[in-house]
């Protein structure tokens, strides 16, 4: 593969409802598109999952641009590589961290390496699936009552699983009234890290209500607590943002931090260690499912490509466009039926970039070669 030329462009786009977590509220997506080209003017596509703020984690858009301008586009340009598993390789021989920067651009590369295979990029990952299945998270609402219309309203819609945000205050009696009306729902919680060991009664009392799981419970940077927590806890623990690779898996399975792994592929540093991580779990039969970022079509599409690998085994966040935006600035957008979506047969990540929404809701761009 020669690369000739990456377009970064910035993007805004209105959320058509607020998302608030334990760490804060989004109103839009504020995010980098990125875009490779090759010799003959083909173009592979991919979505940077940074935030304008570090409040997820660590990263941002600004450091974003900076680690793609500065420092893997020239490794992109300057080396011939024949797959997007070798960019991967120089990505983390060279560079620590900074795995959305990484992923955004190795994705983009992968996108554009299934196009010259006359592939989709679900098939050339491996994936298998013709549909999968995509639950619903939900974040923190003014009211139970309105939590409530909600889960209503998904359910209708067919989501597959319900996922509440936390937080301290907004926790156990949310939990318990959702459970007194809808008793077999699959249920789970995401606290985003709002939590300490001294909050385990409070994490316990959980355990009466069937949740499928509880996600990341515990601070963003931790696998010791998480471990002890555990082992107090019947309701499994998913692990989101303490996962950055394989090793970290690894080393949470070992200690018994958690026994279902969220996979982003942003937050993983990218497709290939994804795949190495989907590839552990599935051998050891860890179950597994794709997270979200709150994605425009575009990442949405990566992670329905990435969900078609058999150990994908639990719905993941990847609900439909119309959840999210008033448009999407893909063709056509994802949509959900019963539960499920269909996966694209299209080449690469399996929609049309409309270039025309792109430019509608791009706020700058710059062409690097
Ligand atoms: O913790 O999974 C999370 C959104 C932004 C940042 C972190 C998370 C989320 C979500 C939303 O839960 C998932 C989605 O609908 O894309
Ligand atoms: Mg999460």
């Amino acid at each position: 593969m020669k690369i000739k030329k990456v377009v970064l462009r910035h993007m805004k786009m209105d959320l058509l409802y607020p998302f608030t977590t334990s760490f804060g509220t989004e109103y839009d997506r504020d995010f980098i598109l990125v875009e490779v080209i090759n010799e003959d003017g083909q173009s592979g596509w991919a979505e940077n999952v940074a935030m304008p703020t570090p409040y997820y984690n660590e990263e941002t858009v600004k450091t974003n641009w900076h680690i793609l301008e500065d420092f893997l586009i020239p490794i992109l340009l300057n080396n011939e590589i024949h797959h997007p598993d070798e960019l991967s390789e120089k990505f983390f021989a060279h560079i620590r961290g900074n795995h959305m920067a990484k992923a955004s651009l190795e994705m983009a590369v992968w996108d554009l390496y299934a196009r010259e295979q006359n592939a989709t990029l679900a098939s050339v990952l491996g994936g298998t699936n013709k549909t999968i299945d995509v639950g619903v998270s939900i974040g923190i609402k003014d009211t139970i009552d309105e939590t409530l219309e909600i889960i209503e309203k998904r359910h209708e819609e067919g989501y597959k699983r319900f996922k509440l945000k936390i937080r301290p205050g907004w926790d156990v009696e949310l939990i318990d009234k959702v459970r007194k009306v809808y008793p077999d729902i699959p249920l789970m919680a995401d606290a985003n890290s709002a939590y300490t060991l001294m909050d385990i009664e409070m994490l316990a009392a959980l355990d009466d209500y069937n949740l499928m799981m509880i996600e990341q419970p515990l601070a963003y940077n931790d696998i010791i607590d998480h471990a002890e927590l555990q082992a107090k806890l019947k309701t499994p623990i998913c692990l989101d943002e303490s996962i950055h690779s394989l090793e970290d898996t690894r080393k949470a399975l070992k200690l018994g931090s958690c026994k279902i792994i969220n996979i982003k592929v942003g937050r993983v540093g990218g497709l290939t260690e994804a795949k190495k991580i989907h590839d552990y779990c599935l051998e050891r039969n860890v179950p597994l499912w794709c997270g979200g970022m709150l994605e425009s079509g575009i990442g949405r599409g990566h992670n329905i490509a990435l969900t078609t690998l058999p150990g994908f085994t639990l719905p993941g966040d990847t609900a439909g466009s119309s959840l999210y935006w008033a448009e999407d600035i893909i063709e056509p957008e994802v949509t959900v039926e019963n539960g499920t979506i269909k996966v694209p047969s299209s080449l690469g990540f399996g929609y049309k970039v409309d270039l025309d929404k792109v430019k509608k809701y791009m706020v700058s761009s710059k062409i690097y070669n």
